[in-house]
């Protein structure tokens, strides 16, 4: 078989790329390496930005988005027993940010890219690398235990944190920047109405906490738990009782609680791996960086990288010019490490870190009754909440 673009995972990133490639008539055929309901099972992000949804518009795959996802002008931050409202609109000339599930972004893509005839190729084995350091790349997979050849011409390695691609590029040619946080987070699902019309990210004395949602009957809702704790030490009860604490009494008190229909833990880790391309393999996504998830920025980074790479590619392609390529890389890292600075900024301020003296602890509180009194302050959290232009 052979295509132009080789795409590794059918993740957001993999899919919004092949959905952009298709338009602009240059052809994809995706390797995925679990099958459609497994990944449509993944519950992940629940924050898109404007530039996220305009990037599905632009493929015309928002349909629902815009009939069942919900814009939020605001979110909360609750301290001190104090709830303060970052009123993100106001502070950014009228920016919005859109909760809708990334599990509906997936689903949306693949039902797009499957009435379009886009090929993927779901359980896909041992999917191999080779050739990327020249012109001629191909791929070679296990299809239901029948090996296969793609060949093409550039390989988009879209496969997440754990995937192939990074892991194919010699160690020497990357630079590895990490930060591994000593704590995670539990979060459930459940059919019940959010506790607030808006996001609530809470730091209290027993770790943080956030309140959020999919729907108005579906909630999700996080804490931050040690890294070494099981989900099965978790029963809802449990859960439920060590939010509500994390909350002030008003809100605490507001809690509709009910059967959780999924439970996971998620560690949270800072990563980035430099450059991201190597030949003619191009990182994006969870592939090349991760964010801890306070700042819900990793699936929006994926998209804008998958924005900087198609406009490369569609360079290549079309124009047969390889400045776009050459560049990607380097635009691509300078919006990530904004992120990067802005997830760990926020994840540093609303935790509990273990051993955290007195003095630190007064540094947050500090930094937290600075933000809330400062216009200045608030607009810049807004402005990064909201997503930075590209
Ligand atoms: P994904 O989604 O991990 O998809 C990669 C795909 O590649 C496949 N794959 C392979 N395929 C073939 N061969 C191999 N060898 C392969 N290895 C892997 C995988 O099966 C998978 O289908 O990466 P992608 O597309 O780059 O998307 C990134 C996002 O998923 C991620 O950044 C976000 O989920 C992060 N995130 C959030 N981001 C936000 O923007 N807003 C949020 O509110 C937000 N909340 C979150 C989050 C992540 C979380 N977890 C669980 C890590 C909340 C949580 C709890
Ligand atoms: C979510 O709804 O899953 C979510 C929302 C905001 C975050 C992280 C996760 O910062």
């Amino acid at each position: 078989m052979r295509t132009q673009v080789a795409i590794i995972g059918a993740g957001p990133s993999g899919l919004l790329l092949g959905q952009l490639l298709h338009q602009a008539g240059i052809d994809s055929v995706i390797l995925e390496r679990k099958s459609r309901d497994y990944v449509l099972a993944r519950i992940r992000a629940g924050v898109l930005e404007q530039g996220t949804v305009g990037l599905l518009d632009k493929v015309g795959a928002s349909g629902r988005l815009h009939a069942e996802g919900l814009p939020h002008d605001g979110f909360e931050l609750l301290f001190g027993e104090r709830r303060h409202r970052i009123a993100l609109s106001e502070l950014t000339g009228g920016r919005h940010v859109t909760v809708y599930g990334q599990t509906e972004v997936t689903r949306d893509l693949m039902d797009q890219r499957a009435a379009q005839g886009g090929k993927t190729v779901f359980e896909a084995d041992d999917v191999t690398l080779h050739g990327f350091d020249g012109t001629s790349p191909y791929v070679t997979y296990l299809d239901g235990g029948v090996p296969r050849r793609l060949d093409c011409d550039v390989i988009a390695g879209c496969d997440g944190y754990h995937g192939v691609a990074r892991a194919s590029i010699p160690a020497s040619a990357l630079r590895v920047f990490e930060r591994v946080y000593p704590f995670g987070w539990l979060g459930i699902l459940a059919d019940v109405p959010p506790v607030s019309d808006e996001l609530i990210y809470a730091r209290s004395q027993r770790g943080f906490a956030l309140c959020s949602m999919r729907s108005p009957t579906r909630s999700r809702y996080y804490v931050q738990c040690g890294t070494d704790e099981r989900v099965d030490a978790w029963s809802d009860q449990r859960f439920w009782d060590e939010l509500r604490r994390r909350l002030d009494p008003e809100t605490a008190e507001g809690l509709t609680t009910g059967p959780s229909i999924e439970k996971s833990i998620a560690p949270l880790r800072s990563f980035v791996a430099e450059p991201m391309r190597f030949g003619r393999l191009f990182l994006a996504g969870d592939a090349a960086h991760i964010v801890p998830p306070t700042g819900a920025k990793g699936l929006n980074l994926a998209a804008s990288d998958v924005h900087y790479l198609f406009e490369a590619l569609r360079e290549l392609f079309l124009d047969h010019s390889e400045a776009g390529i050459d560049a990607y890389s380097q635009t691509a890292l300078a919006r990530v490490w904004k992120a990067e600075r802005f997830s760990w900024w926020l994840t540093s301020l609303m935790h509990l870190f273990p051993e955290q003296s007195p003095f630190e602890q007064r540094m947050q509180q500090a930094e937290l009754d600075y933000l809330v009194s400062s216009e200045h302050a608030m607009a810049a959290l807004a402005e990064n909440y909201v997503g930075l232009p590209y």
